[in-house]
């Protein structure tokens, strides 16, 4: 842990660094808590090596991070919120910049430490999954004013599903370590609902919806819920921040959070779909966002869950079939078991998109 010490104070921390651990739940970055002991206080921080195969594009990332809560630490410090607490504070380096690079070529960066908040990675209170609807919606409401054009696309295509079913087909047919003959069933799966992939895009492409600028990986823990009063009170992981549909993150957290079982629970008859949860968010959310959504992206809400979780599934699938280069794994399986479990999902979703239709109808304006 020294050398993850010796990284830490590089940055310009307040007090002397006495322990640094591995923390939370992320699939990319690799993140630890920092603390410092200045005089009485002990204080913490967030240290995070960024994932370079993920981000090849380190310089661009941070100028979209440092951009957009720079923005909207202002839009908080104006509303007489507390800044600090509810969005991320970048830390800078000794020398002023808003990453480290060591010499063996990671990049590193800091963020004050959100004291006092949950990261969930599930949720049975509908009380608390609304009101991360509510941050959520008014998160990309207040966006709505940042100038698009400044952000980099970190990555390329990110949620464009038509080319994730493209490199999963690619993927599919190297079958390069050999392993698309245990997941025939999952490979079955996406392929009988490859017409999915174009809706969203098609309807970008024809400006039949929006394009925003939206967060892109909405999941539960990725929103910070303060402990004592369990409201929703920071958006967190703003890396992939870019121009894209309020469907996707709409869809995101609704994949995450109603699933009534972990993202990688092995036995399926634990995994359903909790459409009292999916009420309770899409009530909070469509309060959040107010009157910016159009009527198009209402009537595509319920459809934005099933195909984000479609999409997500997939993306396990073809990380799995590629040799697990993409999302941190526990074990060799671990991407085909998360896989399912979204299959499951989808499935479940797709049984009742008529009632998540008449949900959504029902809080829309
Ligand atoms: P990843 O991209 O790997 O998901 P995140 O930026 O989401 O990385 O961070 C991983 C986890 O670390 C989060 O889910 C949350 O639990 C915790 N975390 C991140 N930033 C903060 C912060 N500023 N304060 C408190 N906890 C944080
Ligand atoms: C990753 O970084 P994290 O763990 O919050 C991924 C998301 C996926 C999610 C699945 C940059 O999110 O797109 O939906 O895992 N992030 C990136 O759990 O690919
Ligand atoms: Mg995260």
């Amino acid at each position: 842990m020294n050398n993850i010490a010796d990284i830490a104070k590089k940055f310009q921390l307040k007090g002397e660094v006495v322990s640094a651990a591995p923390y939370g739940d992320g699939h990319i970055n690799d993140t630890y808590a920092i603390v410092c002991a200045d005089g009485e206080n002990n204080r913490r921080y967030i240290l995070q090596r960024m994932n370079k195969s993920v981000f090849p594009d380190i310089e661009t990332l941070m100028e979209n991070v440092a951009l957009v809560t720079e923005f909207l630490s202002k839009k908080i410090k104006e509303r007489g919120g507390d800044s600090e607490r509810e969005t991320l504070t970048l830390v800078r380096t000794k020398e002023g910049k808003t990453y480290y690079v060591c010499e063996n070529g990671d990049c590193w960066r800091v963020f004050l430490f959100i004291e006092n908040t949950i990261a969930y990675q599930s949720v049975d209170n509908a009380d608390i999954f609304e009101d991360t609807g509510r941050a959520f919606g008014v998160f990309i409401a207040g966006l709505a004013e940042f100038d698009a054009s400044k952000l980099g696309e970190v990555i390329k295509n990110f949620h464009n599903t038509r080319d994730r079913f493209n490199k999963f087909t690619a993927v599919l047919n190297a079958d390069k370590v050999g392993r698309a003959a245990s997941a025939q069933k999952e490979i079955g799966f996406v392929k009988a609902r490859e017409e999915y992939c174009d809706r969203v895009v098609g309807m970008l492409e024809r400006k039949e919806i929006p394009l925003r600028v939206t967060h892109n990986d909405t999941k539960l823990n990725n929103i910070l819920i303060d402990a004592d009063t369990k409201k929703a009170i920071c958006v967190i992981d703003l890396d992939t921040i870019m121009p894209g549909s309020l469907l996707y993150d709409f869809g995101d957290a609704v994949r995450f959070g109603c699933s009534t079982a972990a993202e990688d629970e092995k036995d399926l008859d634990k995994v359903d779909f909790d459409i009292e949860l999916y009420e309770a968010f899409t009530k909070g959310f469509l309060e959040g966002i107010g009157g910016s959504i159009t009527a198009k992206e209402v009537e595509n809400l319920a459809f934005g869950s099933i195909l984000m979780t479609y999409e997500c599934g997939m993306r396990f699938l073809t990380d799995y079939l590629d040799g697990d280069n993409y999302f941190k794994i526990k074990y060799p399986e671990h991407n085909l078991v998360r896989c399912r479990t979204q299959f499951k999902l989808v499935a479940k979703m797709e049984e009742c998109l008529d009632k998540m239709n008449l949900i959504a109808r029902k809080y829309a304006k």
